[in-house]
């Protein structure tokens, strides 16, 4: 019964390499007919604005706003949220909120710049976003410590507006939302959500202000809206199904991997959990936690799924073969379950988050540590980092030529444009050398 649970594999085993790759396997389809119906929402949003945006917000998310501004939930019912919600809740958010804002501060980029010896300087200035508008999921991924993930790190940047968006279906709006919302410092709230929450957002209409970049995550809908409006707008990664790779020596209790690994595997039927040991006892171990947990878990159903189709119990080697096959997945999440895990660290290549130490559960991250939860999913996590405050900032060059570096600088440029035959670039540097003007 147990092995039909999660599959079993080894890294000795002479298929191992097909079989890891048949098992990491994602695609994220592109389903032609959504990208059409997309595209129309897209359109008609630019076209007629709040009167389109009143329309499909009637058809997809059965309720009735009666005008445009009946969008926009007034900052008294966010209060009002904050202040009826559980005190647990509310400290737990307000906890979570302070230590996620401290994590991020250490973020912050400065601007920078250095003065050659000619007396010209250069350097870099850095901003931040002028408005971000953060879409928040409806049902059943609507998740509170998402908002604070998303918020935080734009208002520590220093952003000037943030603009959730979140669908209400039938009306509902969820009042911990509303409440992390008011937390993270968000400043307005539209009730708003798929891809016409995405075009509103993208080109602005009478009632919903247009944003720089536009941040969270989404159904496929919003996915593909998100990337047909791609550069309209800023955008953070566009996120596949959560993982997480633990890498144990056996020595942490099972019960608490098979926890970990439910822990991403709750989250939906795509989830990817991954466990690698070199105890292969301990694999059995964990199997059997695994079955003796999974009935008493309220989300079996999903996690079931999730196991049965993406999970795996790997045996490998060494520690050094399990590093190499973590770094060939390049995670969202890795725990490293060892002792003195830091000393592993100079070898992980790739990882979004890395959990050092058997008391490092992900769940602490994904919801009060203080970094984001925000991660590159997929094996993105090779080229890509977690969101961050630097998502919310930009730079700008700085240039200030003295009238003596201006006329060394303009050699050079002269030539180098008269090379690309740009001869008004030449003429205006050479306007600048000293001594030899060109009139
Ligand atoms: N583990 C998710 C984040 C999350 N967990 C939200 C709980 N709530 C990201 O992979
Ligand atoms: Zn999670």
């Amino acid at each position: 019964m147990a092995d039909t649970l999660i599959r079993r594999m080894s890294s000795a085993d002479l298929d191992f390499d097909a079989a890891l790759t048949a098992l990491l396997d994602w695609e994220s389809v592109s389903n032609p007919s959504v990208v059409a119906t997309v595209a129309d929402v897209l359109a008609k949003v630019r076209g007629e604005g709040d009167a389109a945006i009143l329309e499909f917000t009637r058809r997809f998310d059965s309720w009735e706003p009666k005008a445009a501004a009946d969008l926009e939930i007034p900052k008294s019912r966010i209060d009002a949220a904050l202040a009826n919600i559980n005190a647990d809740v509310r400290a737990a958010l307000e906890t979570a909120a302070e230590r996620i804002k401290t994590y991020h501060q250490h973020q912050r980029q400065e601007s920078w710049s250095y003065r050659e010896a000619d007396g010209t300087l250069l350097g870099q200035q850095i901003t931040a976003l002028d408005r971000v508008g953060l879409y928040v999921p409806g049902g059943k991924a609507t998740y509170p410590s998402s908002v604070l993930m998303n918020a935080i790190p734009a208002k520590v940047a220093g952003v000037g507006e943030l603009i959730m968006v979140s669908p209400t279906p039938k009306g509902f709006v969820n009042d911990m939302v509303l409440a992390a919302a008011a937390i993270a410092g968000v400043d307005r709230v539209f009730t708003i959500g798929g891809a016409q929450a995405i075009a509103a957002l993208a080109y602005g209409s009478e009632t919903i202000p247009k944003v720089d970049k536009i941040v969270g995550p989404g159904n496929i809908y919003v996915a593909t809206a998100k990337r047909q409006v791609f550069g309209s707008v800023g955008l953070d990664m566009i996120a596949g199904p959560s993982e997480i790779l633990i890498i144990c020596d056996g020595k942490t209790d099972p019960d608490w991997i098979a926890m970990d690994l439910f822990s991403q595997a709750e989250h939906d039927e795509d989830a990817q959990s991954i466990l690698l040991s070199p105890d292969a006892n301990f694999l059995n171990q964990v199997e059997a936690s695994i079955s003796r947990l999974l009935p008493e878990s309220e989300r079996a159903d999903i996690i079931r799924s999730s196991m049965v189709s993406r999970g795996a119990l790997v045996l490998v080697n060494d520690m050094d073969d399990a590093i190499a096959i973590s770094n060939r997945i390049a995670p969202e999440h890795l725990e490293l379950s060892v002792d003195d895990a830091e000393q592993w660290l100079p070898k992980i290549r790739h990882a979004g988050a890395i959990f050092m130490g058997r008391y490092t559960p992900e769940a602490l991250g994904d919801y009060c540590a203080g970094p984001n939860h925000v991660l590159p999913t997929s094996g993105t996590a090779r080229f890509s980092s977690p969101l961050g405050v630097y998502d919310f900032q930009k730079r700008s060059s700085l240039i200030a030529c003295s009238a003596a570096g201006a006329s060394e600088l303009a050699k050079v440029a002269s030539v180098l444009a008269r090379g690309e035959s740009l001869q008004a670039h030449a003429r205006s540097a050479e306007y600048r050398i000293l001594g030899d003007c060109d009139e």
